[in-house]
């Protein structure tokens, strides 16, 4: 069961018509990888301190749809998609703003794209007979923004709980495949066999993290919004989706109200797409 649903997430989303942006002709994701948490894992408990208070565990999710007491156990599906490489390329000729393409994937292929393809997968799964929800698709769903940013679902979070990579200095998440990629979950009460977090800490795919090396991103970034002490969250977002990447959307052909984002620090990068602590890829 686990496998035939993991090889129709993978179809479904690297197969799929709309993978694809309508102007350019381009994929927006190569093929994803999925990764499996036990959503009663006692590490959810400790977002409440890491992430914030309000960040909810797998169960108080599920409940939200499915009323209280519904849920006794199931899992968290973790899907990670690496960005496909000509997206990455244009961004890495790029010094001041995001490229074109990444400013189309960032309206076209993070929002639409994915939020499509939460509900289906979703409603594959109940057909499955189970229940399912997406954190990102419900209502409750909010950005937390006091002297800094955080949500009360945060996709990083549960890529980490599912053993799919760690945290980078730049806060970006690096698996296997690297930092540029878009995280989607989903909570079940299927019960699937978990993966295992093998990283020895929660930032150990880093470079400058781990060994006191590299640092590339401190320089990509246009606004300074990175140094060794970690990210400015709120000199990026004023970058990322403030009115000049908002215009600069709108003059691409991308969606103006998501703005262009940046990424910057994610390309050009030793963890743009691999692992950069292993020797390992071209
Ligand atoms: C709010 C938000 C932002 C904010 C704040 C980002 C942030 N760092 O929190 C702003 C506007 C700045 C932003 C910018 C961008 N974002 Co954004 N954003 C989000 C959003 C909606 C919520 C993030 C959140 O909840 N953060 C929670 C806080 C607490 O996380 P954190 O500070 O990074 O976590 C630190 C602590 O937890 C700490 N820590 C301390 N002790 C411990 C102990 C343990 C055990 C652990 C695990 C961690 C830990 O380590 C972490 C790293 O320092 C997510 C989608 C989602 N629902 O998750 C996307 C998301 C994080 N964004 C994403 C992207 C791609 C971007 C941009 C590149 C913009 C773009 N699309 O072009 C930039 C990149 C900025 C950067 N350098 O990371 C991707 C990340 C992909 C990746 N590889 O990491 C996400 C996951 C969207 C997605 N669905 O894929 N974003
Ligand atoms: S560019 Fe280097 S220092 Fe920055 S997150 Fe990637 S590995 Fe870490
Ligand atoms: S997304 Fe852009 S503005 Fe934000 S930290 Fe990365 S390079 Fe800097």
């Amino acid at each position: 069961m686990k496998e035939q649903l993991i090889q129709h997430i993978k179809d479904h989303i690297y197969n799929h018509s709309e993978n694809v942006h309508p102007s350019t002709g381009k994929r927006y994701y190569d093929e994803p990888d999925i990764f499996i948490a036990d959503a009663s894992d006692p590490i959810f408990d400790t977002f409440k301190d890491v992430v914030s208070p309000e960040h909810m565990v797998p169960k108080e999710v599920f409940e939200l749809t499915y009323g209280a007491n519904t849920f006794k156990s199931g899992s968290v599906i973790v899907t990670i998609s690496p960005i496909e490489e000509d997206i990455r390329t244009s961004n890495r000729t790029c010094k001041d703003t995001a490229s074109k393409e990444w400013a189309l994937n960032r309206g076209h292929g993070d929002e639409m794209f994915y939020k499509n393809r939460l509900s289906e997968i979703v409603g594959h799964i109940h057909g499955m007979g189970y229940g399912a929800v997406a954190p990102w698709l419900s209502d409750k769903f909010r950005v937390i923004r006091t002297n800094t940013l955080t949500s009360n679902w945060s996709e990083r979070h549960m890529a980490y709980a599912a053993g799919a990579g760690t945290f980078g200095l730049s806060d970006g998440f690096i698996t296997e495949k690297g930092t540029c990629i878009r995280i989607i979950s989903i909570v079940t009460d299927m019960v699937l066999e978990a993966d295992i977090r093998k990283e020895q800490s929660h930032t150990a795919n880093c470079l400058f993290m781990s060994k006191g090396l590299c640092g590339v991103c401190i320089k990509r970034c246009p606004v300074n919004a990175i140094d060794k002490n970690g990210h400015d969250k709120m000199k990026c977002l004023t970058f990322v989706y403030g009115e000049e990447s908002k215009k600069f959307a709108a003059e691409v052909g991308g969606i103006e109200k998501t703005g262009s984002g940046c990424g910057l620090c994610q390309t050009k990068v030793p963890c743009e797409f691999r692992n950069p602590t292993k020797r390992t890829g071209s």
